[in-house]
């Protein structure tokens, strides 16, 4: 049996059981936090997303420290473009697309300097780190048959972008039958509204797709 830990967190106390909560960081790459990558080239404000840095450093330290699991993801391609969708490949017309040279390397591409996880949070061998093609971390991934190998029910999900990779993971986990807890301090996206209301379509309606409370609060339960 493990013991819970209680969470303050909205619509209610969220009930983390140690022995079966992962940490899943979505997409923390340089391509989305870094000036000069893809994220500022679609014209967004990178500053937004950099806030998100220095408490998932304090969460993931933390979690590291307790010897519980920790996941890593990356949204991006195979360098010969076959996993890449002709419709995400043309959208939104930019002069530069995914495949691209871009500043680091090209655009969303597995082993390029853009596409690897930002230094702060870089994952210490032996944490997974889920290659994924579409905004979610379920879609065409291992990641269930990872989190179920390790007997994972509940997810503390942080990374970028709020409303996109974030939201959509959320919800594939949460038709998965996980329960996930995001920290609001630790999620970021370029638009505050999106920011803001990403999160508030997470936990209404009782906790719709799961609990929103930020990295103090499960800080302090976890010590
Ligand atoms: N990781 C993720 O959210 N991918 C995106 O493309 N996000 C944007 O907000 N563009």
């Amino acid at each position: 049996m493990h013991p819970t830990i209680s969470i303050e967190a909205e619509p209610y106390t969220f009930e983390l059981v140690p022995g079966k909560c992962a940490l899943l960081i979505i997409d923390m790459q340089r391509d989305f936090l870094e000036p000069g990558g893809f994220g500022e080239m679609l014209g967004n404000d990178v500053s937004q997303l950099r806030q998100a840095i220095a408490p998932n450093q304090r969460l993931l330290a933390a979690w590291r420290a307790a010897g519980l699991p920790v996941i890593h993801t990356r949204e991006g391609h195979r360098p010969d473009l076959s996993d890449l969708p002709p419709a995400k490949k043309i959208r939104g017309k930019g002069a530069k697309t995914i495949g691209d040279i871009g500043p680091m390397g090209r655009i969303l591409i597995r082993g390029e300097e853009g596409h690897d996880i930002i230094p702060e949070l870089y994952p210490l061998p032996g944490e997974p780190v889920v290659d994924k093609p579409g905004k979610g971390a379920f879609f065409a991934t291992d990641l269930h048959a990872i989190l179920q190998n390790l007997g994972i029910s509940q997810l503390i999900v942080t990374g970028v972008t709020t409303e996109v990779c974030v939201n959509t993971t959320v919800r594939e986990a949460n038709d998965r039958g996980y329960d996930c807890i995001v920290p609001a301090d630790c999620v970021a996206s370029y638009f505050p509204i999106f920011q803001e209301m990403g999160l508030e379509m997470i936990k209404a309606q009782s906790g719709i797709f799961g609990w929103v409370s930020d990295s103090e609060k499960i800080l302090s339960a976890l010590s």
